[in-house]
């Protein structure tokens, strides 16, 4: 059988035998490398020559963690459990910790998770400055299974231990060593030096030998403090995400290990574990965590082995909000970026836009002073194409306009090298028609979708057409994600992925409301569902016109699946345009704080005259369940139509597209995943139901239909 990492053992002549975890590229731990440990742990204690034990990683890593793939085997029950129990306490609390011969982690790149959990068993930690550590488990709907909760807390105290867990916050080297989570940093060409001499010098008894971990309770507070540090986690905790579990049995875990002692803490740690390990969320997560990977592989290209290109210098065409979003974005990753305007003045409002977006940053701590004067230098402002000669890709980002994006790209043609990718940003304009079909360029174009801002919204739509080579998406591929961006492919077609799946939910949301249902009860439906807003809410934020507009395209790319409201133009004649006018469906004050609008019933009563349509008794009385229902089913319905027509290649695409674009809530495992947990069948039938009574634009689609009769989607 492959074996799954291991660790070796290398005794020096000095008496530190070394233990260095091997499982690249993110020496994640398995099964194998944790028996693999224990053996080396035992050959160290039963070795006379051994005086000193250090833990280390290889190739500048320590651990990455219990390697997630193996969270799936257990959910599907591939493999013989293994028991978190027998690890947490025979191997790492009894055998491990209690050694009489002192252990020192030594700490290099990410000790995360179970990483962490190994170094925190040790009685010294090593790390250098750019070291990371955390226990991001929150993120995967489990709590840490190796004594994580109990530990963490006695070296770094509880109220920091669990802010650190329940926002699942890495800390770098420094910081780490002012919470007392290491104990000294070292540049990373010292690190093992150190830990040895370090590891010598507490059996010599050089150093203080620390009582175990378990047992500290020098950063322990007070039990009354206690008491109110757990009050406020849990409130904490029923804040992040009042839907889930896992966040409150962090703190329940964290305090049975207070009320009972670290060993009942561990005994309730890893029982936990084994149950939220089958947790629906949980599983939805890991699935999550896999499928914005998966972004990354698009078949008949990705597989064809291209190697990226390396792109340098960006240029980018258009200072507005989308072109200086983008341009922050790049110079964030140290690209250097040439910024194209029309003249002067707008470059210069270009160019402050931009310098705007990342003091931003700077004032709200993510971005350091220096970090901002070297972003800042890597750009360079222009009002002509001179300096396009040598640059390596282009985004185009210009007012959207047929006719001016042509030229652009005749321009771009004549100046830009023969190797350089042309980019455009255009969200609506179909780019076949951009660049004339004879054009030799065709094979590197491509469309490139940011949602606004660029520099803060994690998505990125990279638009295909038939002409573009696998060569031109593989590069972008690469650029988006060294931008931080998960990138997904898509084909062209109106709304591309997101767009064109928000575009149904909008239009039930607007049908109900015409048809009695409240809008104040339909957007609480799908907050409560785990939504960061309801789709009232969200018309307010991208503002009425935008909305106007971008039904207007869909109104002649599917025709006869409009639901015609006359709602938002009626508040547009009245200038209610959304949050921007401080009135859309909900008013907003100075701090932007919201409020409902009883006004709102006269526009809807309007609107319904309009379109001859009365109220239902059995809308206005609708469930919240079927109101989540009745707008999601439509927009899972035309999610199965982007995958039959080949919009995107794979339904995981979508489930990251309604995560990082719509705002679904990960733990549902995004839109597909969700619709499967709730049954094809059942959502097939209801939309029929629904078809019959309110149009044919809840009819499910072909693909719809027929997953619902094999069962699956
Ligand atoms: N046990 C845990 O709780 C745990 C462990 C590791 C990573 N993480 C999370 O993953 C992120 C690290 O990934 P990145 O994207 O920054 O690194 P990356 O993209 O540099 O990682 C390289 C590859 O390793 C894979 N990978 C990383 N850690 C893995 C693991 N433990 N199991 C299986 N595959 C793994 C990734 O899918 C990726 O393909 C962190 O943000 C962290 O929150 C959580
Ligand atoms: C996790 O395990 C799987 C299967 O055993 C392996 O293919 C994969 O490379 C491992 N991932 C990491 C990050 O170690
Ligand atoms: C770029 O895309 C955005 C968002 O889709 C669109 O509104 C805009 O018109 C395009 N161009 C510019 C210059 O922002
Ligand atoms: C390359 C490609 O897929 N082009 C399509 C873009 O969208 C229009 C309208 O949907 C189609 O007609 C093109 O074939």
């Amino acid at each position: 059988m492959k074996s799954n990492g291991r660790a070796i053992i290398d005794v020096g002549a000095d008496g530190v035998a070394v233990i260095t975890i091997i499982n690249p590229p993110v020496n994640s731990l398995s099964l194998d490398v944790l028996y693999s440990l224990k053996d080396a742990f035992e050959e160290a204690f039963r070795r006379d020559d051994v005086k000193a034990i250090v833990v280390t990683g290889c190739h500048g890593k320590f651990s990455g963690g219990f390697n997630i793939s193996s969270f799936v085997d257990l959910q599907q029950e591939k493999v013989a459990q293994p028991n978190p129990g027998y690890i947490s306490l025979d191997i790492l609390t009894d055998t491990v910790e209690v050694s009489k011969k002192p252990l020192v982690a030594a700490i290099d790149g990410h000790a995360l998770g179970g990483g962490l959990e190994i170094a925190m068993c040790c009685h010294a930690r090593i790390s250098t400055p750019n070291a990371k550590l955390g226990l991001p488990e929150l993120h995967l709907g489990i709590i840490p299974g190796f004594g994580g909760t109990q530990r963490l807390p006695r070296l770094v105290g509880l109220a920091k231990s669990l802010e650190m867990m329940l926002t699942a916050k890495l800390v770098k080297g420094e910081e780490a060593l002012d919470l007392g989570l290491v104990d000294a940093i070292v540049s990373s060409n010292q690190l093992l030096n150190t830990a040895r001499k370090w590891a010598l010098d507490i059996w010599e008894h050089k150093r203080p030998w620390n009582i175990a971990s378990l047992y500290r309770t020098d950063k322990m507070e007070s039990l009354g403090e206690a008491k109110e540090i757990l009050k406020f986690a849990r409130a904490q905790a029923l804040r992040i995400a009042p839907n889930l579990h896992h966040p409150l049995a962090f703190v329940d875990v964290v305090e049975e290990g207070i009320v009972s002692g670290p060993r009942a803490g561990l005994i309730k740690e890893y029982e936990t574990f084994e149950v939220l390990i089958h947790s629906v969320p949980c599983k939805a997560l890991v699935h999550i965590f896999f499928a914005q990977r998966g972004t990354m592989r698009v078949p008949g290209v990705t597989d064809m082995g291209l190697v990226p290109r390396h792109v340098k210098r960006v240029g980018i065409i258009g200072g507005g909000l989308m072109g200086s979003g983008i341009a922050t974005a790049f110079l964030l990753s140290n690209y250097h970026v040439i910024l194209k305007e029309v003249n002067d003045k707008v470059l210069e409002a270009g160019i402050e836009r931009i310098k705007a977006n990342l003091q931003s940053r700077v004032n709200k701590g993510k971005l350091s002073q220096e970090k901002f004067e070297k972003a800042l230098s890597l750009l360079i402002g222009t009002v002509d194409y001179e300096s396009f000669r040598a640059i390596d890709m282009v985004f185009e980002a210009v007012t959207e306009d047929l006719s001016l994006k042509k030229q652009i790209f005749t321009d771009l043609e004549k100046y830009c090298p023969p190797h350089c990718i042309l980019a455009s940003n255009t969200s609506t304009i179909d780019l076949n028609l951009i660049v004339d079909e004879k054009s030799k360029y065709v094979d590197r174009i491509i469309g490139a979708h940011f949602f606004s801002p660029a520099h803060v919204m994690p998505l990125l739509e990279i638009v295909r057409t038939q002409n573009t080579s696998p060569q031109v998406i593989v590069d972008l591929l690469d650029v988006g994600k060294k931008i931080k961006k998960t990138p997904v492919v898509v084909r062209n077609c109106t709304g591309f992925s997101v767009n064109r799946m928000l575009f149904p939910f909008t239009q039930a949301a607007l049908l109900l409301v015409e048809h009695g249902a409240d809008v104040y009860c339909i957007d609480s439906a799908f907050t409560k569902f785990g939504m960061a807003m309801g789709p009232f809410r969200l018309f307010d934020l991208v503002g009425f016109n935008v909305a106007m507009a971008s039904e207007a395209q869909f109104v002649s790319s599917m025709p006869g699946r409009i639901y015609k409201s006359m709602l938002i133009p009626l508040m547009q004649q009245d200038k209610r345009l959304g949050e921007t006018t401080r009135k859309g469906f909900y008013l907003y004050d100075e701090g932007r704080k919201v409020k409902p609008d009883p006004d709102i019933k006269k526009y809807i009563e309007k609107a319904r005259e309009i379109s001859g349509v009365s109220i239902d008794p059995k809308v206005a009385k609708l469930s919240e369940k079927d109101m989540v229902e009745m707008i999601f089913f439509p927009l899972v319905n035309e999610a199965c139509r982007l995958l039959a027509e080949g919009i995107v290649v794979k339904a995981s695409d979508l489930d990251i597209a309604s995560v990082m674009g719509i705002g679904f809530p990960p733990y549902r495992g995004g839109i597909l995943y969700w619709a499967d947990t709730v049954g094809s069948k059942y959502i097939c039938s209801r939309l029929d139901e629904w078809a019959t009574i309110y149009g044919k634009n809840f009819k499910p689609c072909d693909y719809l239909a027929e997953k619902a009769a094999r069962g699956f989607l």
